[in-house]
């Protein structure tokens, strides 16, 4: 018998419920069950259920603990573009790659602060600032905790992506009220070396560590398309939600080809595999946001509309991401009215017009 925690939504009441074999309880019974001990066949033959079974199965666990017409919007900004040092095979800032990248100095708080504002109009409730570093420095943690203290007063959630922390750093960025840390594991810990040699999974795991005992949430997730196999994203996948916590938020990027780095002629991955992951992070993580991130601008509006009927709750808005394309809020404010679903909104933020 797999150990289980019920943990209820606020609209359902608490009661401890007996999962099936493979771990969930009856539709009837309204509680997502929150497991850590997942098995890689369990995990491997939800992935390849026949189709119509796994997103009844990531819908109905979706529906016991979020609105399933409600998205959530955050917002990026790269606070400090390109020049990395690192060597992660999909990405334009690196330092190793010439993806035609201008590299920038750390913006300034205030500039990032108005950028800010500008989101919160738009409708984000979480704002998330990106870095090309590989950790930051000492001297970079005054201007960065500037950044969080002046977005929060905002009334946003804040997010950000610096590279690794030592125990040290995640403490100041909690102190300064830092809500997310994303630190993603981006594939499976077998394939890891061939996307990136400047550093290891274990590295990843490492920060994540830290930033959980720091007590900021953590989004953790990855990146399909880089040519790894169906074991590599269920694995990955596997990796998370068997971690003492379940990641707040869950990331899934669908590769954006960049010229001039790696993996820029990638093999596209199968938008029907695509959303067997989206629906499989929902299952083993029931009570995770799950993110429908990178690569929305190459994602028709079915594939879309399916990934958030296998659980997908979350996206990005705005026409730029770090570096690459976003759907424009148009297409994405159309796309959402087609489908009969609304922004999620933060207690302190107006509803959409
Ligand atoms: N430097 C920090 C780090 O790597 O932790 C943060 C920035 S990094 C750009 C954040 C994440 O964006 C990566 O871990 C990866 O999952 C995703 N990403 C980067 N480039 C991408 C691309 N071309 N397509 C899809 N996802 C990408
Ligand atoms: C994540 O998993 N995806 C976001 C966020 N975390 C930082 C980043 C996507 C980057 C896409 C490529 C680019 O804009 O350069
Ligand atoms: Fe640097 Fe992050 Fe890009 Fe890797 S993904 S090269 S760490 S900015």
């Amino acid at each position: 018998m797999p150990q289980t925690t019920a943990v209820t939504s606020p609209s359902f009441p608490a009661h401890r419920v007996e999962p099936d074999r493979a771990g969930f309880a009856p539709a009837e019974d309204g509680i997502a069950v929150v497991r850590h001990d997942w098995s890689a066949e369990e995990a491997a033959a939800i992935y390849h259920a026949p189709f119509m079974d796994l997103l009844l199965r990531a819908q109905t666990t979706h529906r016991r603990a979020f609105d399933p017409n409600k998205v959530q919007f955050s917002k990026l900004l790269n606070v400090k573009a390109g020049g990395c040092p690192e060597d992660c095979g999909y990405c334009s800032q690196s330092a190793h790659h010439d993806a035609g990248l201008q590299a920038s100095k750390l913006m300034d708080p205030a500039q990032v602060i108005e950028e800010a504002k500008a989101a919160k109009a738009a409708g984000a409730t979480r704002y998330c600032m990106g870095a090309a570093w590989r950790s930051p420095k000492a001297r970079d943690m005054a201007p960065v905790i500037e950044m969080v203290k002046g977005v929060k007063a905002l009334g946003m959630e804040t997010c950000m992506t610096l590279g690794m922390l030592s125990q040290d750093q995640a403490r100041q960025l909690a102190d300064a009220g830092l809500d997310y840390y994303n630190h993603n594991i981006d594939t499976s810990e077998r394939f890891y070396g061939e996307i990136v040699r400047t550093r290891t999974f274990g590295d990843r795991l490492e920060t994540l560590k830290h930033v959980e005992a720091s007590g900021m949430k953590v989004c953790c997730g990855g990146i399909l398309g880089m040519g790894e196999q169906p074991l590599d994203r269920v694995e990955m996948l596997r990796t998370l939600a068997n971690l003492p916590e379940h990641p707040q938020s869950v990331p899934v990027n669908m590769l954006i080809p960049i010229p001039g780095t790696p993996l820029a002629k990638a093999e596209p991955v199968d938008p029907i595999s695509f959303v067997r992951t989206i629906a499989l992070a929902r299952i083993l993580m029931p009570m995770s946001d799950v993110r429908l991130s990178a690569g929305r601008s190459a994602m028709t509006d079915e594939m879309q509309a399916l990934c958030f009927f296998a659980g997908a709750n979350s996206i990005f808005i705005g026409d730029t991401l770090l570096t690459a394309a976003n759907p424009s809020e148009d297409r994405d404010h159309l796309l959402l009215r087609r489908l009969g679903m609304e922004r999620l909104a933060a207690p302190d933020l107006p509803a959409l017009a």
